[in-house]
């Protein structure tokens, strides 16, 4: 049977970007978007989009039998510092449009699940430097906390009833297509928009704080090659650790100082400075790499170039 893709949470940032290459990758009628309320970004008028509330197992059913869908990417999610002032609902949302999904796979309604998992899930014990794909992890965050569920959930799922779910933990990701909202490492996409529109940015996180982070392209490259890779080679199927570069917010600005040299940046860390403390600086992703040869492209100067000159273009 012809791959058929669901995107629920199809209007964020990564489903965005995530809806174009899929239907780059299967065909515009072979792939159908869907999300909550429509977003007005033009990705959405040029396929199918469907409404649809993730926490609505009966609503996914009918959505997957109307359209004959065989593979669901699960893009909806509380990001971490909504989470953080929403516990119930981004439980809610995390975790049951999560078991829906699991649920309809083990069913054999759909063949194949993608699900993302975030750094989120390593906490202030894991190893901060290089984090292990197998290590401590004790999340503090509701979002954290509900990605590592969702990771032991995937890899039950998997063993016990034989669910093709794949899943990857997502480091910060940067684009300019479309906006993410309520994440902590949302600052180095602001500071992009500001650093164009304004020339200076006030910085949500001390100078100093070390994410790991990773181009738009790179990241949905990983998910469609995940995706695409015989079951045999997905080893891991709790989440795996991709990794791409870390950067502190100076040395961010460092690197914007050198295509605008007037470029200013202030610091006022806030609440979302105690959940950047908790996680991991860089990452160690040998293990996708040794499984389903993931590797990287973007690199600082490619990125700060790549989001300069676009946003340039279509903020100016
Ligand atoms: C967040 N962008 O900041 C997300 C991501 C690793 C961070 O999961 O919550």
């Amino acid at each position: 049977m012809s791959t058929k893709v669901l995107i629920i949470g199809a209007c964020g940032q990564i489903g965005t970007e995530l809806t174009t290459a899929l239907r780059n990758t299967y065909g515009f009628s072979n792939v159908i978007a869907s999300d909550i309320r429509k977003s007005e970004s033009d990705v959405f008028n040029q396929g199918t989009f469907e409404l649809l509330d993730a926490r609505d197992k009966d609503a996914i059913k009918a959505c997957v039998e109307k359209h004959k869908i065989t593979d669901v990417y699960l893009m909806a999610a509380l990001l971490s510092a909504t989470a953080e002032k929403n516990p119930d609902f981004a439980w809610d949302l995390n975790m049951n449009s999560l078991f829906h999904v699991l649920n309809l796979a083990k069913e054999k309604v759909i063949q194949k699940v993608f699900w993302p998992s975030s750094i989120a899930v390593f906490g202030e014990n894991s190893p901060k430097k290089n984090t292990p794909q197998h290590t401590i992890m004790e999340p503090s965050t509701v979002y954290g906390i509900s990605k590592l569920s969702g990771e032991r959930w995937c890899e039950y799922y998997h063993k016990n009833y034989g669910v093709d779910v794949r899943s990857i933990r997502y480091p910060g990701i940067i684009s300019w297509k479309a906006n993410p909202g309520g994440g902590t490492t949302d600052y180095a996409v602001e500071i992009f928009h500001e650093a164009v529109q304004k020339g200076s940015y006030t910085c949500f996180l001390r100078d100093d704080t070390s994410l790991p982070m990773m181009f738009m392209d790179d990241a949905v490259r990983a998910t469609i090659n995940i995706m695409k890779a015989e079951p045999e080679s997905v080893k891991v199927r709790s989440s795996y650790n991709i990794a791409a570069i870390s950067f502190t917010p100076a040395e961010l600005a460092t690197a914007i100082q050198q295509i605008i040299p007037e470029f200013a940046i202030a610091y006022e860390p806030d609440s979302r400075q105690k959940i950047a403390d908790t996680w991991p600086e860089s990452i160690d992703d040998s293990t996708a790499t040794a499984d389903w040869n993931w590797s990287h492209e973007f690199d600082m100067k490619t990125i700060v170039s790549e989001m300069i000159s676009n946003l340039q273009r279509v903020l100016v």
